[in-house]
């Protein structure tokens, strides 16, 4: 066979000045990204901004590479006569260039693979002093259970008071550690400030760490970052909820140690000294987010806007005739406790959490005593902002209403 003989020696000039204007590329991508990022709000970013960086040299090199070779082709070697349907020269391996092609991506892929291991154990390894908040993960709402320190006591357990709340709260230079799982499906912890993603899976616990260095908060005399909180997303699509993951939950992160133990101190003694008046009672817990229900529901009141359950939006003027015979108590106690019992015409019987009272450590365990208060503030979620029912017929309710767990659907 005829093979065209190989050009005369290749001339290395073009080939060096390709090498440079690819490498300074790739370095002009990788030094101008950071301007299309969020803020670095945690100790930890800088690393992973810097890993980032680096894949993106390389990435970004080697995009304008293959770009420049697509248009070098396509213009050097275009057909010149159009009726030309020949093949072209038929070109036999290399060795010499397919060793180059294979050992350079080679070592660049192991110093990655090096780099990025040395920078994952970095972010996970645990700090000192650590906080430890548990997180949980459901459709549709991230739940944070703080632990008070081993001598503050809840009189009620005799164990260490803990409360629930639905933002995390933090402080600038807090070693915080996550203790993380889901209820139902896969859920994913992102915050992209703090530069952290971590998924939360059934049955399984995964944890995450890393410490703020800048506070949220009213925008004042420019120390903080101009916004309530940082949003919590949910980076795992987990249902028709899962936007709002990140519109309910945020990251505060105090300014200072003391404007952190505030907060808390206020926190613990609320949940000590509960209100007197249950519709207060059960506001206070639903505006906290103790327990997951803004995701699913829509409720003017305390901004909740979900779409997966009905709106809550004047129930107590709608309780009692939902269902014939029911009183509005007893349709609002049974609608926590046995959410499968009176389905509300177009929504699934399968979607709200059925709120046990048996087992503190189920994950949807609701005592009495808030299942009343919740009920209690809905029965105020009317016109006239008279409540619809009687705080005893409520308790009395709930006292007959015994809920196991494992009886009901999740
Ligand atoms: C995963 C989504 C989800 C969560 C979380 C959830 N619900 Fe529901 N809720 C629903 C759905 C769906 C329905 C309608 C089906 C039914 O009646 O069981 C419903 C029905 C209700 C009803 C009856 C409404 C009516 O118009 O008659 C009330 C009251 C209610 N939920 C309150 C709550 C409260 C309070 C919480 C939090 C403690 C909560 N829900 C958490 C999805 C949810
Ligand atoms: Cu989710």
């Amino acid at each position: 066979m005829n093979r065209p003989s190989s050009s005369p020696g290749i001339n290395i000039v073009p080939l060096i000045i390709i090498a440079v204007v690819v490498i300074i590329g790739g370095i002009v991508l990788s030094t101008f990204a950071p301007l299309f990022f969020p803020a670095q709000g945690s100790a930890q970013a800088q690393q992973i901004d810097t890993l980032f960086q680096v894949m993106l040299a390389i990435g970004g090199g080697l995009f304008l590479l293959v770009q420049f070779l697509i248009f070098y082709s396509a213009i050097r070697f275009r057909i010149k006569d159009e009726n030309d349907r020949s093949d072209g020269p038929p070109i036999h391996g290399n060795n010499t260039l397919e060793i180059v092609w294979t050992a350079v991506p080679a070592v660049v892929v192991v110093i990655l693979v090096i780099y990025s291991y040395a920078v994952f154990s970095a972010i996970q390894t645990p700090l000192e002093n650590e906080y430890t908040v548990e997180v949980l993960g459901r459709r549709f709402a991230w739940t944070f259970t703080y632990t008070a320190a081993p001598d503050v006591l809840d009189p009620a357990t005799g164990l260490p008071v803990e409360f629930s709340d639905g933002n995390l709260y933090t402080y600038v230079g807090q070693n915080l550690r996550l203790e993380m799982t889901s209820v139902d499906v896969n859920h994913a912890f992102w915050v992209p400030e703090m530069r952290i993603k971590q998924d939360l899976l059934v049955g399984r616990i995964t944890e995450m760490r890393f410490t703020p260095i800048i506070a949220t908060g009213p925008a004042e005399d420019g120390l903080y970052y101009p916004q309530a909180g940082f949003p919590i997303r949910c980076a795992e699509l987990c249902g028709d909820g899962h936007g709002n993951m990140g519109l309910i939950s945020t990251l505060v992160v105090f300014a200072t140690q003391e404007d952190y133990q505030a907060w808390f101190d206020a926190r613990v003694f609320e949940g000590l000294n509960p209100p007197d008046d249950p519709a207060v009672f059960g506001e206070q817990i639903l505006a906290a987010a103790q327990y997951p229900c803004a995701g699913c529901h829509t409720l003017t009141d305390l901004g909740w806007a979900g779409i997966t359950g009905p709106n809550l939006d004047g129930i107590g003027d709608r309780a009692d005739d939902r269902v014939g015979g029911e009183s509005a108590e007893s349709y609002l106690i049974n609608s926590l406790r046995h959410p499968q019992r009176f389905i509300v015409p177009g929504f699934s019987s399968a979607l709200m959490p059925q709120f046990v009272e048996d087992n503190p450590d189920d994950r949807n365990y609701m005592p009495d005593q808030d299942a009343v208060a919740i009920a209690a503030y809905l029965c105020t979620q009317t016109t006239t902002g008279e409540s619809a029912c009687s705080v005893d017929e409520l308790n009395a309710v709930a006292a007959s209403e015994v809920t196991q767990t494992g009886t009901g659907a999740q």
